[in-house]
């Protein structure tokens, strides 16, 4: 199983709404080669975390099937992300959109780049509400803990349906 997550702060390229890249982004994720799409989380609106005076994100997650390595994958996500006018500033700062390796088939790394599974992701409300979504049985491949287990140990973060905003 993959698991992918995807954000948006900013407009996107043309004015798209923050909303209408992450959709687009989930079209482009359907399209990689010898990767099978399965699912779609919700849309939530979240705080930014760590808590600052950004705009609210959008925020969902992805799950697709195959195989492909750290190094592929990840040179895939970033060149959508650049198509939707991603620039690298300093860390978390607001984008127009971001796409996140949290699991490729439960591979544990420390080294190179992309860390598998995604160093932040049990920490992450806006990452763990939308797995229950698309995958409700994973366990983080490296804690060994359900998603339920790790949200309900998380400190309160602001998620919404995006459609509440
Ligand atoms: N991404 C970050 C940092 N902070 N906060 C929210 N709510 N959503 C995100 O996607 C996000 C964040 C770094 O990638
Ligand atoms: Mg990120
Ligand atoms: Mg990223």
């Amino acid at each position: 199983m993959i698991l992918i997550a995807i954000g948006a702060n900013l407009p996107g390229p043309g004015g798209l709404t923050a909303l209408q890249t992450c959709e687009q982004a989930v079209g482009a994720l359907r399209d990689i080669p010898n990767l099978t799409f399965k699912a779609v989380s919700a849309w939530y609106r979240t705080a930014a975390i760590p808590p600052s005076d950004q705009p609210d994100y959008c925020n969902g997650v992805v799950r697709l099937e195959g195989e492909m390595t750290p190094a592929a994958l990840l040179a895939v996500l970033q060149d959508i992300e650049n198509r939707y006018g991603r620039t690298r500033s300093v860390r978390d700062a607001p984008r127009t959109l971001d796409i996140d390796i949290i699991d490729l088939n439960g591979t544990i790394r420390a080294l190179p780049t992309p860390i598998l599974p995604h160093p932040r992701a049990h920490l992450r409300a806006f990452v763990l509400r939308p797995i229950l979504d698309v995958a409700p049985g994973w366990i983080h491949p490296a804690f060994r803990r359900s998603v339920t287990s790790l949200l309900v140990d998380l400190p309160a973060q602001r998620i919404q349906p995006w459609s509440d905003g």
